[in-house]
């Protein structure tokens, strides 16, 4: 019993104090943890809702899904005059200018030169032009390899502008587009 009674003694303070360093190495862990980096869902799809700049009545939605081979654009956009209209990413989401000027100019983080979509270079945001109807709408649908939803490259938080007039895919730095008629924000959509 002499013998018994302070070995458990000692039996029960290496479990406290093996509980005590148990429960420090998992405060540890959780402090670690808090600091690394928690990665955010990847974005998937994103939406822009047009607003019309002071003067015109050009409404619509620009819709971009993540899809095998890139993003697709699917534009439904009307109020538009018959014809060409350049249709660009510009580098601010801020529709708040009455002119559309808050948006910046064409989104372009590789610094290339203002070209067609399908050219070797051209700015991310160059998307070419929307053709509207004799009812002024116009609608487009295709796949591109040239958009991010991730890091610098990004698109969200950018600007979609719609431009007066088309752009004639080559003349610097805006392809001659004239006015801005619409620019909406490209925000992070429900996937
Ligand atoms: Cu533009
Ligand atoms: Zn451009």
């Amino acid at each position: 019993m002499c013998f018994r009674f302070p070995s458990s003694l000692r039996f029960l303070g290496l479990a406290a104090a093996l509980g005590a360093a148990a429960s420090a190495s998992s405060l540890l862990r959780a402090a670690d943890m808090a600091a690394m980096p928690v990665a955010a869902p990847a974005v998937t799809a994103a939406v822009a809702v047009l607003i019309p700049t002071d003067g015109n009545v050009v409404h619509g939605e620009i819709h971009f899904t993540k899809v095998a081979g890139g993003v697709r654009v699917v534009a439904q956009v009307s109020g538009l005059k018959p014809g060409g209209h350049g249709f660009h990413i510009h580098e601010f989401g801020d529709a708040s200018s009455a002119d559309g000027t808050g948006a910046g100019g064409h989104f372009n983080p590789a610094h290339e030169a203002h070209g067609a979509p399908t050219a070797e270079h051209h700015h991310e945001g160059d998307l070419g032009n929307l053709t509207a109807d004799e009812s002024g709408h116009a609608t487009i649908d295709f796949v591109t390899p040239a958009l991010s939803f991730e890091g610098a490259a990004s698109i969200i938080g950018r600007g979609v502008v719609i431009h007066a007039d088309p752009d004639d895919l080559t003349s610097q730095p805006v392809g001659n587009a004239g006015k801005r008629v619409a620019v909406g924000a490209i925000g992070i959509a429900k996937s």
